[in-house]
């Protein structure tokens, strides 16, 4: 039998990669996988809540029912809260950062922005969806509030990102800069468990995911490049497959292990595209990096742009690195 290894013993082994560990990011990164327990709890009894509530609109405890994605957002934020590890977050939930104003929080040496629940158009469907994190050491006084220009940092300064894909298992992965490493929950246990140890992408694949509605109405490059994933070539094992779930976690972590593109691109209503750059295309760059791809809006890597906003959006190519290169060219042409 193989050894059992839960997330919570991975992150407190390997806290000696980092010369300045102190155990706070071990103790936040643990927080990450709670609060995604929670939430894997309510998704998987998504379609039941208004069955089982009272009307759909309070449950047992007399609470209000809240959308799921709003509810993850909530579980997620106060578990950073508890933790105190975290003296901000921002959310695509919520307008503006928060910056928690107990003590112990603004002694938090990080920031945390995040997507509770990306892909939640697909929840009434009962299709994957997943939740991305964002960590970054903050920038302003230890002790102090957290400032906009905390959250403002490039991808490059990320010190840890991942996801949790609530899918036909549920699974978490991340990165603190040393590879990445998936978990998977052992529901029986109730524990995230190693199963994806030191993932790697291929460097090219046969997947392309875009969504093909948007072909006519972005960068005529981006529709010669699916032209040419479409067209016939047996030494280059052509035609690709085209798949796209229409969640980003999903869709990614597919391609991660099997090798593939995804591409959100701008479009003549939305030149920036639709995915934000800092809890959706930076993560997830990290992740695909230190999975030896590559992201990047067609032109620049996402992590090097300087952010002006907290929900600023960027065209997004992401995937193996020979697809990211030819996708690219066919853009540059
Ligand atoms: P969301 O954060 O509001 O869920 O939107 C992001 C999602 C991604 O998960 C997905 O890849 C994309 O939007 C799908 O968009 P579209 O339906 O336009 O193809
Ligand atoms: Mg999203």
């Amino acid at each position: 039998m193989n050894q059992l290894i839960t997330l919570d013993e991975f992150i407190f082994d390997r806290q000696a990669d980092f010369p300045y560990a102190s155990g706070d990011l071990s103790r936040l990164l643990t927080d990450i996988g709670i609060a995604s327990k929670i939430v894997n709890q309510k998704v998987s009894r998504a379609g039941l809540e208004d069955i089982l509530g009272a009307q759909g609109v309070t449950n047992v405890q007399g609470e209000e029912q809240q959308k799921l994605d709003v509810m993850a957002d909530q579980v997620f934020m106060k578990s950073f809260l508890n933790g105190g590890m975290v003296c901000g977050i921002a959310s695509e939930e919520q307008e503006d950062f928060v910056a928690f104003d107990n003590e112990r929080s603004m002694n938090g040496k990080y920031v945390v922005l995040y997507d509770p629940l990306d892909g939640s158009s697909n929840i009434d469907v009962n299709v994957s969806i997943g939740t991305i994190f964002s960590i970054y050491r903050r920038k302003s006084p230890i002790g102090t509030k957290a400032e906009l220009s905390d959250f403002l940092q490039p991808g490059s300064e990320q010190v840890a990102a991942g996801y949790v894909l609530y899918g036909s298992s549920t699974m978490l992965v991340y990165t603190t800069g040393n590879g990445v490493n998936g978990f998977t929950l052992e529901q029986s246990i109730g524990e995230f468990c190693l199963s994806h140890a030191n993932m790697k992408t291929p460097p090219a694949g046969r997947l392309y995911s875009i969504n093909e509605g948007n072909l006519l109405v972005c960068h005529p490059g981006i529709g010669k490049y699916a032209d040419w994933c479409r067209q016939t070539d047996k030494s280059t094992g052509r035609p690709y497959s085209g798949r796209y779930i229409g969640s980003l976690v999903a869709d990614f972590h597919r391609n991660l292990i099997k090798g593939g593109i995804y591409i959100y691109p701008g479009t003549n209503s939305s030149p920036e595209g639709k995915l934000r750059l800092l809890y959706e295309c930076n993560p997830l760059a990290y992740v695909i990096e230190q999975a030896g791809g590559r992201a990047s809006d067609g032109y620049t890597n996402v992590m090097e742009m300087v952010p002006e906003k907290l929900h600023q959006r960027v065209p997004y190519f992401v995937g193996s690195p020979d697809m990211m290169d030819r996708a690219e060219a066919y853009l540059n042409d």
